[in-house]
C-alpha cells in the first residue's frame, strides 16, 4: 500500500528512539503502532476521514505526534490549538476551519468543552481501534494551520503532505539532518518552527525529539550541559532569555552550559530577526556561530546562512534547495542588482496551497505561481537581508506574528475607548513590543496598562496584550483620515524599523 513518505521512512527506524517526553519515550515502531491504532479509532468504521479538520488541543508531549499521525493516516487535515488562545480565539478558528473533531486530553478539555458543546463538535481522546487505514495521496492537505495577518482575524494556511515533505527535505539537505541527531523541543506546535523545522525534520530523518514543553530556561540548560542533543533551534527571543542566564551565572555555573553549546553540531535562530549584537554575544559566549534562516507558515523555509560557509550576522543567507526566490520592486519589476529593496517572493513545492475557504485572498497572494511575503529584503554581497515588511500592521512578538489589527479590534470593544492603534515598538528581548496608542470617549477614563492587560485577557492570547499603553488626544491621521501609523511610532519616541534592526 502506497503511504505517506513520512511513514514509510518511520519503519526504516523502527527501534530507534523517535520521541522523548516527561511520559516516557516512544521508538519509531510504537509511534507507527499507536497512531494506527488512533487512526482506526478516528475512522470509527469510516474508510477515510477525506480531509476532515481534526483539531488538536493537547500538550506538546508524545501524544501530540501520535493524534497528528492518527488524523494524517486516517486522512484528516490536523488542526492545532493553541494552547494559550481564549474561548474567542478558539471559537474563531473552529469555525473558520470548519472543525469536525477536537481530540484533547483529560487536563486540558474542561478548557474547551463549552466552546464545543455551544458548535456542536464532538470531542475525543487519543483512542485505539483496529482497522484498515486509508491511501493518502501526498497531495492532500494534512494540516491547517492559523497565521496573523493584514486582516484582522487569522487566516487558515493549507498545508498539503507533498508541502511538508518538500520544505523537509530541503533543510535535511541544506543542514545535514542524519538519524543520529538528537534534537530538544521547547517551541509550540501550532506553528511551523517548533512543527516542521523541529518535529518534521527529525522524524522524517530518524532522529530523536526530547520533548520538554514550554521552554523552560533552567530545564533547557540543564539538559544541553549534559550533552544531550546535537542540534538546537529556536527563535531570537530564547537566545535573550538564555544570555540572561549567563549573565546572572557565576562562571563555574555557566562554564558547562557554554561547553556543551559549543559542542552542538549546529545552532539555528529564525522566526525573527537576530541582532548581529546578539549573534555576537552568542557567539562569545559559547563559540557557536548561530545560523540564521528565513521563513514563514506559507512557504516553510526559503533562505538560510550556509552549514558550510560564511554564517553572516544580521543576514538570512541564500535560497534553500528547492526554493526559488526573488526580489520585486514597487512597479513589479524583478530586481537584479544588489543593494535595492524589494519584495520577497518564492516559488517551489514547499509554498501552501491556499488560504483556506479564502479564494480572494489566496488569489491575491500569489504573483502567478510566486508568493508575496510582504517581506522586504535587499542582497548584499550576495546574501540576502531583511530590511522590514511592507504591512505596519504585523508586528513580531518573540516570534510570534501578531496582527495590529485584531489587537486594535479587541481594544475598542472597552467602554472607555474611542479610536485605538496599535504598533510594535523595538524591543531588546521581543524583538518588537506591542503599544497600544488610544483616544478615551469623551468623559470616559481609559484604566492604566496593567487593568486593561486584565481587560484583553477574555479576549486575547496573553502574548498579544500591550506592553506600553499612551492615551493621546487625537491620533495622527492622513488626508485620506486613516491613521498613519509611522507617525504613531515616531509620536512615542521610537524610530520606525519594524522587523530588523
Ligand atoms: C510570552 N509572553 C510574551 C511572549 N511570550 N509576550 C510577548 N511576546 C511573546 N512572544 C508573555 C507571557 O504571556 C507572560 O505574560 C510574559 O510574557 C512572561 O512570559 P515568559 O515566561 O517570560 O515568556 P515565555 O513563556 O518563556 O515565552 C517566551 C517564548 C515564547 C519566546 C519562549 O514566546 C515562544 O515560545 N515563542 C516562539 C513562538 C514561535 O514558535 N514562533 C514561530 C512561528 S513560525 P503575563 O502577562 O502572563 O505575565 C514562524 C516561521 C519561521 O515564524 O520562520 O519560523
Ligand atoms: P509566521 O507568519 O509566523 O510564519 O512568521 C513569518 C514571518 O517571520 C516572516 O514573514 C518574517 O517577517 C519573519 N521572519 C522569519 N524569519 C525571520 C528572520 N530570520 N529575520 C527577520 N524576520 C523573520
Amino acid at each position: 500500500m502506497a503511504e505517506l513518505e513520512l511513514i514509510a521512512r518511520a519503519r526504516r527506524h523502527a527501534s530507534a528512539t523517535a520521541l522523548v517526553s516527561a511520559a516516557g519515550s516512544l521508538s519509531y515502531a510504537e509511534l507507527l503502532g499507536r497512531s494506527a491504532g488512533a487512526a482506526a479509532h478516528l475512522l470509527d468504521g469510516k474508510t477515510d476521514l477525506a480531509g476532515a479538520r481534526i483539531a488538536l488541543l493537547l500538550a506538546p508531549d508524545a501524544e501530540f505526534v501520535v493524534a497528528q499521525w492518527a488524523v494524517w493516516r486516517a486522512g484528516g487535515t490536523c488542526v492545532p490549538l493553541s494552547l494559550q488562545a481564549t474561548a474567542a480565539e478558539w471559537d474563531h478558528v473552529l469555525r473558520d476551519a470548519r472543525v469536525t473533531k477536537v481530540i484533547t486530553s483529560d487536563s486540558l478539555t474542561g478548557r474547551i468543552r463549552e466552546l464545543c458543546d455551544s458548535l456542536g463538535i464532538g470531542m475525543l481522546r487519543t483512542g485505539f481501534a483496529s482497522g484498515v487505514l486509508p491511501e493518502v495521496a501526498e497531495s492532500r492537505p494534512g494540516t491547517l494551520l492559523y497565521t496573523s495577518g493584514t486582516t484582522s482575524r487569522p487566516k487558515g494556511v493549507v498545508i498539503t503532505h507533498a508541502n511538508v515533505a518538500a520544505q523537509v527535505r530541503s533543510l535535511v539537505e541544506a543542514w545535514d539532518w542524519s538519524a543520529s541527531d538528537r534534537i530538544p523541543l521547547f517551541l509550540p506546535l501550532h506553528h511551523i518552527h517548533g512543527l516542521t523545522n523541529v518535529l518534521a525534520c527529525a522524524l522524517w530523518s530518524g532522529a530523536t525529539v526530547e520533548m520538554l514543553g514550554d521552554f523552560d530556561a533552567d530545564r533547557v540548560l540543564e539538559r544541553v550541559a549534559t550533552g544531550a542533543y546535537t542540534l538546537f533551534m529556536a527563535v531570537p527571543t530564547i537566545y535573550v532569555k538564555l544570555v540572561a542566564k549567563f549573565d546572572a551565572a557565576p562562571a563555574a555555573v555557566s562554564a558547562p552550559w557554554a561547553h556543551a553549546f559549543g559542542e552542538l553540531r549546529l545552532m539555528v535562530s529564525g522566526s525573527a530577526a537576530l541582532p548581529a549584537s546578539l549573534h555576537a554575544r552568542w557567539e562569545a559566549l559559547t563559540g557557536q556561530r548561530l545560523l540564521e534562516r528565513y521563513g514563514m507558515t506559507e512557504i516553510g523555509m526559503a533562505l538560510s546562512n550556509p552549514l558550510q560557509g560564511e554564517r553572516r550576522p544580521g543576514s538570512v543567507g541564500l535560497p534553500l534547495p528547492g526554493v526559488d526566490v526573488r526580489l520585486m520592486d514597487d512597479d513589479g519589476q524583478v530586481i537584479e542588482a544588489e543593494s535595492q529593496p524589494g519584495e520577497i517572493q518564492v516559488r517551489g513545492p514547499g509554498v501552501f496551497r491556499d488560504y483556506f475557504g479564502r479564494e480572494a485572498e489566496s488569489a491575491a497572494s500569489f504573483d502567478g505561481s510566486w508568493f508575496r511575503t510582504g517581506d522586504v529584503a535587499v542582497i548584499e554581497r550576495g546574501y540576502y537581508r531583511i530590511m522590514g515588511r511592507r504591512s505596519v500592521d504585523i508586528i513580531k512578538s518573540g516570534g510570534y506574528k501578531l496582527s495590529a489589527l485584531e489587537i486594535e479590534a479587541a481594544i475598542l470593544e472597552h467602554p472607555a475607548i474611542a479610536e485605538c492603534a496599535v504598533v510594535g515598538l523595538p524591543d531588546d528581548t521581543w524583538g518588537e513590543a506591542v503599544a497600544a496608542v488610544v483616544v478615551p470617549r469623551a468623559g470616559q477614563q481609559v484604566p492604566a496598562l496593567p487593568e486593561l492587560r486584565d481587560w484583553c485577557r477574555d479576549r486575547l492570547s496573553p502574548y498579544k496584550l500591550p506592553r506600553r499603553l499612551d492615551i493621546v488626544a487625537a491620533l495622527p491621521r492622513n488626508a485620506m483620515g486613516k491613521v498613519t501609523k509611522p507617525q504613531v511610532v515616531k509620536m512615542l519616541g521610537e524610530p520606525a524599523a519594524p522587523g530588523r534592526r
